[in-house]
């Protein structure tokens, strides 16, 4: 069998049923009640140009296998867990501050003498059952003093998880009194677990509290020409650290990413910016748009995850502060980028032009990750959001239309005005000069419009759905989590995660890129899949492709 064998497939060709018939059989087997409400879920992208409307960030139904994670993991774990000098305390019962331990592999290195990294530690106040009982305020507090002592730190941020918001104890008012008593920065966040429908509520918590505790508190002039904030980037794998690499060639300053490798001062500081770009639209567009209200600092979308985008990117950064110098470096720096990207592209393609890929990832990757898969040829059959809402698969545009209902109720939307002293009405006289002459701000076209038509866009897949897109189609690879990978490869299909790299990485940027098609190329050229057996596949029951027909170590 040769190595092309498995990837000669068409996506929904005649060996796959069409993306309609798909989605009935995704269906198929759900009660009234579910069908209704997964139906709105799971969409053929028929009109990519004009989406049609998802069901998105609505509760999962109770039973079904779900890839989703919490509040406080979105908090915690996600947007504020990365800064590195901040001392992170979680006030629980231990499993949430274990599991939320460096799981992220946001990376992170101490960058200026004196500052220090805590992220190796895991602190906990350990709830009891008598704290429950009683309540653990004074456990928060004694943690608080105990880990001042211990560290010194010039900020402590607290996590409250579920048992925290049930008992009532109220943390913030915990971290103003040691605020006081510590003469540093201590403020908590009340992201329980339970708060919204997946771990997006968190982000909105975590960004309202970086914003309400960090932004604005440090006023130093940053002494550089082009002074830029990137928001949501995480440095999984070293993605930042590629970006920092390109914009110090470039020669644009990054004051913070929030909050990949990010210290402290980085981000009391990163108001002094001229720009924001955003990266993870779903995990922080509130940042960018209350930076914009209260300083003035214009934002637009960028992707740096495959070179289209970096490129584009890049370019559009450049054409922003309209100098003719940066424009011109900008081009140089692609141009010499390109020429290690080229000969890489051109050598992968040759074994992955045509096959296919699946992506359920997060609020913004199966987006992003589409680019990079794009580059090499192959076709992004399916993809979908775990917690994303409408936004970011139908672009900003429908914003206005979005229904709030009582779990994005629960949410906390801070009012935000334009800051008397430090507002740059400059910012906001370039950015309105700039939209007059066809540039575009706040814009992001959301996941379906990039999308191949009559391709399957499915919002929080369920186990049971990617079983059967897996059992229908057998992409050539799945992007998905640790929750679900194993799953997938039993049944024959290599599986990367895309949130934690599988220990690979940095993917983002150019030498990101040139990693990614190497991995893809290795991981769907590899005979081994054609191998396995599906476990529910009886002796002799299995489709060709799956059969031992490779002899052992073909
Ligand atoms: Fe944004 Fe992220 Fe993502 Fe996200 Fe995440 Fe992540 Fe993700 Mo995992 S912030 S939405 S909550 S890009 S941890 S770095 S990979 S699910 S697609």
């Amino acid at each position: 069998m040769s190595e092309e064998s498995n990837s000669s497939t068409p996506p929904m060709g005649p060996t796959g049923p069409s993306a309609a018939e798909a989605r009935e059989q995704m269906l198929d087997i759900y009660p009234k009640k579910t069908l209704r409400k997964r139906s709105k879920q799971i969409l053929v992208n028929e009109t990519p140009s004009t989406p049609a409307e998802i069901g998105a960030n609505s509760r999962t139904v109770p039973g079904i296998i779900t890839q989703r994670g919490c509040s406080y993991a979105g908090c915690k774990g996600v947007v504020i867990g990365p800064i590195y000098d901040v001392l992170h305390i979680t006030h629980g019962p231990i499993g949430c501050g274990w599991y939320s331990w460096l799981s992220r592999r946001n990376m992170n290195k101490i960058r200026k003498e004196g500052e220090t990294n805590y992220l190796q530690y895991s602190m906990s106040t350990d709830m009891q059952e008598d704290h429950i009982v009683f309540g653990g305020e004074k456990q928060l507090e004694q943690a608080i003093q105990e880990a001042y002592d211990e560290f010194k730190p010039k900020a402590i941020s607290v996590y409250a998880t579920c048992p925290v918001g049930l008992i009532g104890d109220d943390i913030h008012s915990v971290c103003r009194k040691m605020k006081e008593k510590l003469g540093i920065n201590v403020f908590g966040f009340s992201c329980e677990g339970y708060k919204g429908v997946s771990q997006s509520a968190g982000h909105h918590i975590a960004n309202n509290g970086v914003f309400k505790h960090m932004i604005g508190l440090d006023d130093t002039p940053v002494d550089f020409k082009y002074k830029i904030n990137i928001l949501g980037e995480y440095n999984i794998g070293g993605d930042a650290w590629e970006i920092d690499r390109i914009f110090a060639l470039c020669g644009i300053k990054i004051i913070g990413t929030l909050s990949g490798g990010v210290s402290y001062d980085d981000i009391t500081n990163c108001h002094m910016a001229d720009l924001n770009v955003v990266m993870c639209h779903r995990s922080i567009n509130y940042m960018a748009e209350m930076m914009e209200t209260k300083f003035g600092i214009p934002w637009f979308k960028v992707n740096f995850i495959g070179i289209e985008g970096t490129k584009k990117s890049l370019r559009k950064i450049a054409q922003y502060f309209g100098d003719k110098a940066l424009i011109d470096k900008v081009e140089e720096v692609i141009a010499k980028e390109m020429s290690e990207v080229r000969p890489v592209l051109e050598d992968v393609t040759t074994r992955t032009q045509g096959k296919t890929a699946a992506l359920f990832v997060g609020g913004s990757r199966a987006h992003h990750y589409q680019d990079l898969f794009n580059d090499m040829g192959m076709q992004v059959i399916a993809a979908g959001y775990e917690f994303a809402h409408r936004d970011d698969y139908e672009g900003r545009d429908v914003l206005p239309s979005i229904k709030v209902d009582a779990d994005s109720r629960n949410i906390e939307e801070l009012k935000i005005e334009a800051d008397p002293e430090r507002y740059n009405a400059s910012h906001a006289e370039r950015k309105k000069s700039l939209e007059e002459a066809g540039f575009t701000f706040e814009d992001y076209e959301g996941m379906m419009r990039q999308m191949a038509k009559d391709t399957l866009v499915i919002d929080d897949i369920s186990h049971h759905e990617l079983e059967k897109l897996i059992e229908l189609y057998k992409p050539n690879v799945i992007g998905s989590g640790v929750k679900d990978k194993y799953v997938i490869e039993k049944m024959g299909v290599p599986c990367k995660q895309l949130h934690s790299y599988d220990y690979g990485g940095p993917y983002a940027g150019f030498k990101g890129a040139i990693n990614f098609y190497k991995e893809i190329d290795r991981m769907t050229s590899s005979k081994v899949w054609q191998l396995t057996r599906a476990p529910w596949h009886e002796a002799g029951d299995a489709p060709a492709t799956e059969t031992a027909e490779v002899p052992v170590g073909a």
